[in-house]
């Protein structure tokens, strides 16, 4: 049978279930990354499974989120991931080495592997051929102890590129062009695979900008084959061993076709707030500038900010805008200094800040208000930048350079013929912040580091046969993590202490939340279609458990954050009907009668709206193990027994 590239992948790596489109499925994963946000937590959870060591082919802990140290949380924090890391097999990129989604398609990305990490943009090692996802954190910590990780069988998409890309317009315009046809829920439950000639015409870099920003469509992941230029990538990265060929069957069956001839497209932006409300910078206009943030894991690499630093050359940034420059990784960083393009960027007077997450996740570097910012980013979420009211713009690193210069939205078409990029022979290969584990002998001397920021996580109970409460909230569509559980500079430092983060839940939406849901004692969430839209941060759904959140009841679900509710053993459930969605408003009182019965025959839920005295038909959507997870009272629960 014809097989496209995920199939291959899938069934390469099954060990559990049919490859059967929509059921569940459980692959073996031969990587894990986890950043330090995420990691926190992640490692505490590994520790409470009780394994020694891993059991991955390769699982790196990245720190690159947290490294603003406005005190001591985030420096313990990192010394811990440290020397756990250390204890039980994993590798250590310290702060300063990079972005962990940059550094690993540098570093550890391999065609035809399985790698799951602790963070939305995994999917950008995609970009090598690798089949990787992001997942929460406690997933992640399964798969490191050996356990399988589960999916729904994903639809696969085929998006067929032709043509070649004009002077100016980068890859980032192509996966804008994909969210403006796709939206941000467009890829829910499938994975993106990108054929045909345009694709030999991309570098791995532009590849991975694409695979990279699939997140932001709901995708499980995407992938592009692995070819000659992904051969020659792996092997200026002095890694050519790990290259296998990987494209998909002559004939091979997709769920759904798309096409983008990339000769038509023109330089594009995402505009607020939301990275599928997608324009051309014509239509735009000329749009006055306060802010220009180049860098992030979706547009870092060398190829990126040589462009840049071409375009800066011998210019000057406009006085009225502050441009901050952020290299990708240490390599990123450091052949940029080699090279000279370095100081291209500093003498136009762009702020150049250390290799990490930084602006992208309100690490500093908040707009002014009101405040006009474009940013290379994938997410412009409202707030997410630390500024309520700024506006973002998501754009390439090319239309960000030149509108740095003239202070305004700038198509960079207007910069005449576009320099040829070469693509490096070799790169700068030093891993010397990457820490390799003690061996087995050594690990029984490491020492956990543990600091005073750490505090316990809650655990759920198994669920109740009833659940009778209030719906202490109700929100719309497309609520991200970032309204559930926000991010940035003043919270991010307590990601392993929940009671402290919980006084932000919903900040956004309602900042009387957590307080009404702590005095209520227990609680109802009501969303919309897409809930829990972007990051993978599982304390999007530890911190409502500790809130006392026993169900949330959408039109639909993000992939990620309705399996970390489950991992938490908080139930997720949609309105059989979505204009039921109209039937509960904020403070009705709710009942969901023989919930644990219902779970375990498959039987539709009733909930009754007790203030309303109306019915409403549930549906539950678990898989059979995800049915004994939330009986159990989560993945961590469910692990223990299991054990
Ligand atoms: C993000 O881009 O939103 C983050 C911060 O990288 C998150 C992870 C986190 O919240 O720690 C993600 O994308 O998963
Ligand atoms: Fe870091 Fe931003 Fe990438 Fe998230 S999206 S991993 S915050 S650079």
């Amino acid at each position: 049978m014809a097989l496209t590239i995920t199939e291959k992948i899938l069934s390469s790596h099954l060990v559990d279930g049919k490859m059967v489109k929509g059921e569940e499925i459980g692959i073996r994963i031969d990587q894990t990354l986890t950043q330090d946000a995420t990691g926190t937590m992640a490692y505490l959870e590994f520790e409470a499974m009780g394994i020694d060591r891993v059991r991955t082919e390769l699982s790196v802990a990245y720190i690159d989120h947290n490294t603003l140290q406005s005190g001591f949380e985030n420096a313990d924090d990192h010394r811990f991931i440290g020397s756990i890391a250390k204890k039980h097999g994993i590798y250590f990129s310290r702060a300063g080495n990079g972005i962990c989604h940059q550094v690993h398609l540098e570093r550890f990305g391999a065609p035809g592997k399985t790698l799951i990490g602790s963070d939305s943009h995994t999917p950008t090692s995609g970009g090598v051929g690798m089949l990787a996802i992001g997942a929460g954190g406690l997933d992640v910590a399964v798969a490191m102890g050996g356990g399988a990780y589960y999916i729904t069988m994903p639809k696969v998409v085929q998006i067929n590129l032709t043509g070649k890309l004009r002077d100016w317009v980068s890859a980032k315009d192509i996966i804008l062009e994909v969210l403006r046809r796709l939206t941000v829920k467009g890829g829910v439950g499938k994975v993106i695979e990108y054929v045909g000639e345009g694709v030999k015409t991309l570098t791995v870099p532009e590849r991975a900008t694409i695979t990279n920003m699939g997140a932001e469509l709901g995708a499980t992941t995407s992938i592009f084959p692995s070819d000659e230029v992904t051969k020659e990538f792996l092997t200026a990265q002095g890694r050519g061993e790990s290259w296998v060929e990987l494209s998909a069957d002559e004939g091979a069956v997709y769920d759904e076709y798309h096409e983008i001839d990339l000769s038509t497209l023109v330089p594009m932006v995402a505009c607020p707030h939301s990275p599928d409300n997608v324009k051309t910078v014509e239509e735009v206009g000329e749009l006055k500038v306060d802010q220009v943030c180049i860098g992030s894991c979706t547009n870092s690499s060398l190829q990126d900010l040589m462009k840049v630093a071409y375009i800066l050359k011998g210019k000057k940034v406009h006085p009225d805008v502050s441009l901050t420059v952020t290299p990708g990784s240490k390599q990123v960083f450091n052949m940029l200094a080699k090279n000279g393009g370095l100081s291209d960027l500093i003498d136009s007077g762009a702020r150049i800040l250390e290799s990490a997450c930084g602006p992208c996740i309100g690490m500093g570097q908040s707009p002014n208000s009101g405040g006009i910012s474009l940013r290379t980013f994938n997410r412009n979420f409202v707030g997410r930048s630390g500024t309520a009211d700024a506006q973002v713009y998501l754009l390439s690193p090319e239309v960000a350079a030149i509108s740095a210069i003239t202070g305004k939205l700038t198509d960079p078409r207007t910069l005449g013929d576009m320099p040829k990029y070469e693509m490096p022979e070799e790169f700068d290969i030093n891993d010397n912040m990457i820490e390799p584990p003690a061996s087995i002998e050594e690990s029984d001397k490491v020492e956990i580091l543990r600091g005073p920021n750490i505090k316990e996580f809650p655990v759920a109970d198994p669920i109740a046969e009833e659940i009778k409460a209030s719906c202490l909230l109700k929100v719309g569509d497309n609520i991200t993590t970032d309204h559930i559980m926000p991010a940035g500079a003043k919270i991010l430092p307590y990601r392993s202490n929940i009671p402290y983060l919980s006084k932000f839940s919903f900040e956004v939406c309602d900042d009387t939340f957590p307080q009404r849901a702590l005095d209520a004692g227990q609680g109802i969430i009501v969303g919309g279609s897409n809930y829990g839209q972007g990051s993978s941060r599982e304390h999007a759904a530890l911190v409502p458990l500790y809130l006392g959140i026993k169900a949330v009841v959408t039109v639909s679900f993000a992939r990620i954050h309705r399996s970390n509710l489950i991992n938490a053993g908080i139930l997720p459930l949609n309105f059989e009907n979505a204009e039921d969605y109209d039937k509960i408003s904020q403070g009705d009182e709710l009942l969901i009668p023989n919930v644990r019965q219902c779970i375990k025959s498959g039987e539709k839920m009733c909930l009754k709206n007790l203030t309303t005295g109306e019915e409403i038909p549930l549906v539950a959507e678990l898989s059979a193990r995800a049915r004994d997870i939330i009986l159990a009272g989560g993945l961590l629960n469910f692990t223990k027994e299991q054990q």
